[in-house]
């Protein structure tokens, strides 16, 4: 049934809920000098591009492959329109490879037909911190579906990951692969009700009219912690020491240290928002919040073009309520004038979800690692890793 993943080092169908496999990697890593010095074939009509993602002119010509051929949802009437800004941010965090920004080429044309792209991370598996990259971004034009491009690419990243003696990877798909290490529901709360139902992104409830429906999710306008903010480079250390005391307590989570903080939580307008809670009295940093901007194309909607979307990204509370701090977080987002606030059932998302009015959507997301076995399935709750 799976041709190309059968013949992989992951997790395989037939051995679920086998568990005489001891925890940790399929496959030992072998000397570097054993690792395929060439590039694997492609079919002939292309070639493998390095994307430079510093140049201008190579990001705009990845933003407009994904913007036409990226993620859709299951009945094809948004598709995922990450900004230039969003994917340079998120393909070069530190000690990122360039030779990880894999795209392939029509050769005649040199038009970019496909792309796919690995981070470096230190991804904690219980109690071992492994070196992985993050593999996301995998597209394949829409005219040059169902070639077998796909496995191609995702072996040729493979092979450039190795040459960086790195040996496993976490991704994440909205489809079934061998296997999960778990599933998670996407969970939606509307911010402009309105639009939503006006763009099929929501319906009207039953027993539910516009101006009810427009009251039920009206937020306040301005925070109500007192000590709320937006996190600055100053807040680096502090925030540091509570996301790693935080997501020490999941069984699959990044390691960050300060370096990555600074990149992966650092307010970046368009990109990524952080909050955190300052004590008035004492001026210790105890909570913090974080979202990312992820908008969607609206696919033929005569009056909206673009659906503005918040995506949950890491969450601390060790004073104020998550409930509390995460309503916070929704009336900031609705003064940014965001339309929709997304969040995943991971970590202790599960608290607040239904009290703050987010419904469960139709999507789901499968994580999974490569060339690392986990003894069996995971909780959401009991993942503390959020990929792009
Ligand atoms: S997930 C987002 C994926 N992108 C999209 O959904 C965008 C829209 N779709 C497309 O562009 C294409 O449909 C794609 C497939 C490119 C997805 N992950 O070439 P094909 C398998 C992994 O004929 P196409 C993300 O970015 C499929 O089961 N495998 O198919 C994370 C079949 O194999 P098998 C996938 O439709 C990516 C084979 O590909 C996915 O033209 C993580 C068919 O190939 C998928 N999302 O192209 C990648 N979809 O026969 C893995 C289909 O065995 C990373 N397939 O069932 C692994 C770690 C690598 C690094 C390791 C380092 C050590
Ligand atoms: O956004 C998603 N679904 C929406 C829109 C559905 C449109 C019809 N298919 C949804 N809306 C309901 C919201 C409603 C608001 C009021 C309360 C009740 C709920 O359900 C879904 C997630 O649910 N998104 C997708 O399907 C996009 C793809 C998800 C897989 C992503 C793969 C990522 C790859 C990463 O590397």
């Amino acid at each position: 049934k799976h041709k190309f993943w059968e013949t992989q080092p992951v997790g395989q169908f037939k051995d679920v809920g086998d568990t005489s496999f001891p925890e940790g990697p399929i496959e030992p890593a072998t000397p570097l000098s054993e690792v395929k010095q060439e590039p694997y074939n492609l079919p002939s009509p292309y070639e493998w591009t390095t994307c430079d993602m510093d140049s201008e002119e190579t990001c705009t010509e990845v933003y407009n492959l994904l913007k036409n051929n990226y993620v859709e949802d299951d009945e094809n009437m948004f598709r995922f329109n990450y900004s230039k800004e969003f994917l340079r941010w998120a393909l070069r965090p530190p000690g990122y490879y360039k030779s990880w920004h894999l795209g392939v080429r029509a050769k005649a044309s040199k038009k970019l037909v496909a792309f796919i792209t690995g981070v470096p991370a230190r991804i904690r598996v219980r109690d071992e911190v492994v070196k992985m990259a993050e593999i996301n971004f995998l597209c394949v034009h829409k005219k040059l579906r169902s070639k077998r491009l796909a496995p191609v690419m995702i072996k040729e990243v493979t092979r450039r990951v190795h040459l960086e003696n790195i040996w496993q990877a976490a991704y994440t798909a909205g489809v079934v692969l061998p296997t999960p290490i778990t599933t998670c529901q996407y969970w939606h709360r509307s911010l402009n009700p309105k639009k939503l139902i006006d763009v099929g992104f929501s319906r009207l409830g039953a027993r539910m009219t516009m101006s009810r429906t427009i009251k039920l999710y009206k937020l306040p306008d301005s925070p109500a912690t007192p000590g709320f903010r937006k996190m600055e480079l100053r807040d680096v250390p502090a925030v540091t020491r509570l996301l790693r005391n935080y997501l020490s307590q999941f069984a699959v989570a990044p390691d960050f240290d300060e370096n990555d903080v600074e990149h992966w939580l650092l307010p970046t307008e368009d990109v990524i928002d952080s909050y955190l809670v300052e004590s008035p009295e004492t001026h210790d940093i105890t909570d913090f919040c974080s979202f990312y901007t992820l908008p969607s194309s609206i696919l033929g909607n005569q009056n909206y073009s673009i659906l503005k979307a918040a995506y949950s990204y890491y969450n601390v509370s060790t004073k104020t309520p998550l409930l509390q701090l995460m309503n916070d977080a929704l009336i900031v987002a609705k003064q940014k004038d965001f339309d929709v606030f997304n969040a995943l059932d991971v970590m202790h998302n599960e608290s607040f979800l239904k009290e703050l009015k987010f419904g469960p959507g139709d999507g789901q997301l499968h994580y999974y690692l490569y060339n690392y076995r986990i003894r069996s399935a995971l909780r959401p709750s009991e993942l503390g890793l959020v990929l792009l």
